[in-house]
């Protein structure tokens, strides 16, 4: 059986999805800049995408969604360009992110600080959560922008965004917020919130690889990404991938429609099910408690089970998980968010993240716990490291510890 478990990494795309994008290869695949009617045949498709996506967000029509390629793009993007919009003309010298950020954050956030601007990385708790108070303390009037994700890539957990917004608004600071894992997962909903530019890529939500957008704010114009055409609102020029467009707003409405219609709920079930199970094995651990958490990720530590060792027994299993973001995974390095909430470092290199989808099933998940079992038997087993225990303590479940 092949299971697949690593949907924070990327999903496939839903059929439906993939549907609507062939015509754009084949039939209208017209520039749609052009003037004829290979280009008006692109209009209405185009049209509809753009107010799928406008609607799965709840942007207000007034303020922009910029296509791009990827979360990446959207978020190297926003950053770059208020540094040199802010802070290169001397107004401001400093940017606040929190030290889970994605690489495309961080990197970004790196790079900036090696041309002399100032950034204040934001900690995490033990839950692996956030704290809002703390932010409101490092904000000074050099701070040119804040730039917190809404859910993490690696637990799951959910930031207090609100919270967030409302506290950058008060002190007059832009907000953006990475929302690349939780688009399609939870509720995003731009009108009820002070977020100034977000992000997100639809192949996180069954949409195509290749897609993202940044939404941004009326009045909070950035300098364009790309020079040239002036497509995309003279943001980002270049000829529209209409295919992939079109796909990104069916994977919207879709994965809208999956939120509104408690089928996320199903998926959290399914889950919480799992996790449950696995809990059931000694020495476990999940660092976010799974209420503020996405409702279809686990990030797991098995004591004495290194994350690659395990990965490696349900690979050949037929199962793909994760030890945690794909952009990492050939490091070797522990996961940097058990290495921000001060895991032992024992314990930093036994994460495994399983990702669920609305298209994972109970046979999937069934079959997935007998694997893990089966490989913490065995990796425990010739574990120097872990005392070994005797197979019932995992077959019956002892007391485990549980949430940390
Ligand atoms: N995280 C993961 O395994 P792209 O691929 O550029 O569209 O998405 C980048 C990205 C940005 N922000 C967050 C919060 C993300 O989770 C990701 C992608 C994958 O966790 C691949 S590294």
């Amino acid at each position: 059986m092949n299971v697949y478990l690593d949907n924070n990494a990327t999903t496939i795309v839903a059929p439906q999805v993939f549907i609507e994008m062939e015509p754009y290869f084949v039939q209208k695949y017209g520039n749609p800049n052009s003037l004829h009617a290979y280009a008006s045949d692109t209009h209405p498709g185009l049209k509809t995408a753009m107010e799928k996506i406008y609607a799965g967000i709840n942007a207000p029509t007034e303020d922009s969604v910029v296509i791009t390629a990827c979360a990446t793009e959207s978020n190297n993007w926003v950053l770059k360009s208020i540094y040199f919009q802010q802070i290169l003309n001397g107004d401001k010298d400093h940017i606040i992110v929190s030290e889970v950020e994605h690489p495309s954050v961080l990197s970004t956030v790196k790079f900036l600080e090696n041309l002399g601007c100032k950034v204040t990385y934001l900690p995490i708790n033990n839950e692996g959560i956030i704290e809002a108070d703390n932010l409101s303390d490092m904000i000074t009037d050099k701070t040119a922008i804040v730039s917190i994700m809404w859910a993490n890539n690696e637990t799951g957990a959910i930031f207090p965004i609100d919270e967030i917004s409302q506290i950058c608004k008060e002190k007059n600071v832009l907000f953006h917020t990475d929302a690349t894992q939780a688009v399609g997962k939870i509720v995003v909903d731009l009108q009820s919130l002070n977020v100034d530019y977000l992000t997100f890529s639809a192949h996180k939500f069954h949409g195509p690889k290749g897609v993202g957008a940044l939404y941004i704010k009326k009045g909070k114009e950035l300098i364009p990404l790309l020079h040239g055409g002036a497509q995309m609102d003279g943001y980002r020029s270049g000829t529209l991938n209409v295919a992939a467009i079109v796909g990104m707003g069916k994977a919207m409405e879709m994965a809208a429609e999956a939120v509104e219609s408690k089928k996320m709920d199903e998926v959290r079930r399914l889950r919480d099910e799992f996790e449950d199970n696995l809990l059931q094995i000694a020495d476990t651990f999940v660092v976010t408690p799974r209420e503020i958490r996405t409702p279809n990720t686990i990030l797991i530590s098995f004591r004495g089970v290194e994350g690659e060792s395990m990965l490696w027994d349900l690979n050949r299993a037929g199962i793909a998980a994760s030890t945690g973001s794909a952009c990492a995974s050939e490091d070797l390095e522990s996961n940097p968010v058990m290495e921000a909430i001060g895991a032992e470092a024992d314990l930093a290199h036994t994460a495994i993240r399983f990702s669920l989808s609305r298209y994972t099933t109970q046979e999937e998940i069934d079959y997935t716990l007998k694997a893990v079992n089966s490989a913490v038997l065995r990796l425990r087993g010739i574990s120097s490291s872990y005392a070994y225990s005797p197979p019932e303590s995992i077959d019956t479940g002892k007391e485990n510890n549980g949430h940390r």
